[in-house]
């Protein structure tokens, strides 16, 4: 869409000095974010600094009728952030400051910019605990992970995002402000807004301040690796160690072709070769994680691990967590066109689905690689296509869908429906709890100029 030449103006005044990116080259990173094949341009770029410029914002596109996609850093993979209808993208860089971290209550309160492993970094450093954990930490933003509820690696003992939202502030689409939640643990004061907000990947609302809720950064870690010969042997340990009497705080499934991946991305052979590996992480008071961590071992060893190795210390953990965190970036430099999923199942079904989407795999021909959170269920396959493979991807995709709908599972655990799953929503929800999601929509969003053509397929 192109938008009416007098708004560039308008826009420009009301977000001051560097507040609006029009010039071609530089609205090129704001195409597209994580998903393979998917980019679309904006027409311009604007990055508030306050809600009251993204409440401007909203009004102007109420009264124009032009798309605003709010974006984070890019680092969805379900085309979240990419303007598919053009317009305008709203982007958080200017909104990136810790409020307040306020000790007592454990609670922080952030703007939407605030990268998540900055977060994670300044609270740890008071002895807090913030734990969703995306994969890409490093770079993600939290309004982003509200956005999308980001789950990752810790998510099998601490839940996901939505677990630590207690309150929000939200800009409407038709650029009323409203508060959601509060400073308090319990609140059941009306309906669950900030609940809805949360995972509605920016169609709903513009988030312009979060509360998050910490706790106390535990006393001890203790990480572990385990090397297996196959990947069916190593989803089996997983069963035995989800349905066991100790929790880890991660717990991960990795198979031979995403080992191989990160071995030739980071130039290393860690696995002498395996053919899958599981990581594994306690956390707790040290008296008790030692004990933990060798439990887990034993339950490795006895269900056929060929290696376990316990890590000594802090410099180990964090090797064996960015071989795990590499996974992601050494499959795209392979196949940056890969079809990569995030479903989940419920977690004794693990070996069901793993051995499933092997079949599916070998009857289509397919190269489909699996690693992830297999503690909670959620199992990222990667289909390592060409693009002359693309029909037959397609068909394994809607095969794998039907067996996780039929062990009672979700086509997405984490990344979201954006643009990539909309075709399959309804095989999940059904035709009736998508026309509620969908009069929510328009109740909140009665222009649908919210982050347009995402969640539902346009001509629903
Ligand atoms: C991860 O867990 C991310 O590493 C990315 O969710 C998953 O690329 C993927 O399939
Ligand atoms: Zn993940």
């Amino acid at each position: 869409m192109t938008l009416p030449a007098a708004l560039r103006p308008l826009l420009e005044t009301t977000l001051g000095p560097g507040g609006v990116i029009a010039v071609p080259a530089a609205l090129e990173p704001y195409e597209r974010d994580e998903t393979p094949g998917l980019a679309a341009a904006p027409d311009l770029v604007v990055l508030p600094r306050t809600a009251a410029e993204v409440a401007a914002v909203l009004r102007l596109a109420t009264e124009h009728r032009f798309p605003v996609v709010p974006r984070g850093a890019g680092t969805g993979m379900s085309g979240g952030s990419v303007p598919v209808r053009g317009g305008l993208v709203l982007s958080f860089e200017r909104m990136n400051r810790i409020l307040e971290i306020d000790e007592p209550n454990r609670m922080a309160v952030v703007e939407p910019g605030v990268i998540t492993g900055d977060l994670q970094a300044e609270v740890a450093s008071r002895g807090l605990f913030y734990p969703p954990d995306p994969a890409s930490h490093q770079f993600c933003t939290l309004g982003g992970n509200i956005a999308e509820c980001a789950g990752g690696l810790r998510a099998v003992k601490y839940g996901v995002t939505r677990d630590y939202v207690l309150g929000l502030e939200v800009v409407l689409p038709t650029g009323e402000i409203i508060e959601t939640g509060s400073r308090t643990l319990k609140n059941v004061a009306g309906y669950d807004l900030t609940r809805l907000i949360v995972g509605s990947e920016g169609t709903l609302g513009v988030v312009t301040r979060i509360i998050l809720r910490l706790l106390p950064q535990p006393e001890s870690v203790r990480t572990l690796q385990a090397l297996f010969s196959d990947i069916r042997t190593a989803a089996r340990a997983v069963s035995r160690i989800a349905s066991g009497r100790i929790l880890p705080r991660a717990l991960e499934l990795i198979d031979s072709g995403a080992i191989r991946a990160v071995e030739s991305f980071l130039k290393q052979d860690v696995s002498g070769g395996a053919g899958a590996m599981i990581i594994t992480e306690v956390d707790g008071p040290a008296t008790a994680t030692s004990g933990e961590i060798e439990t887990l071992a034993e339950v490795c060893r006895e269900a056929g691990a060929v290696s376990v190795k316990l890590a000594r210390d802090k410099d180990e953990q964090d090797r064996i967590w960015k071989f795990r965190r590499s996974i992601s970036p050494a499959l795209y430099t392979i196949k940056p066109r890969k079809i990569n999923e995030d479903i989940v199942v419920p977690p004794a079904r693990v070996p069901d689905i793993i051995a499933e989407v092997q079949e599916i795999a070998k009857r289509h021909g397919l190269l489909i690689v699996c690693f992830g959170h297999a503690g909670d269920g959620n199992i990222h396959t990667n289909i390592m296509l060409e693009e002359s493979e693309r029909p037959r991807a397609e068909l394994a995709v809607q095969e794998i869908f039907a067996a996780v709908l039929r062990m009672q599972g979700s086509i997405s655990g984490e990344h979201g429906i954006g643009t990539s799953k909309a075709a399959y929503l309804r095989l999940e929800v059904g035709a009736q709890a998508l026309e509620a999601m969908k009069r929510i929509k328009l109740a909140l969003d009665p222009n649908n100029i919210l982050n347009p053509g995402k969640i539902f397929l346009s001509a629903e």
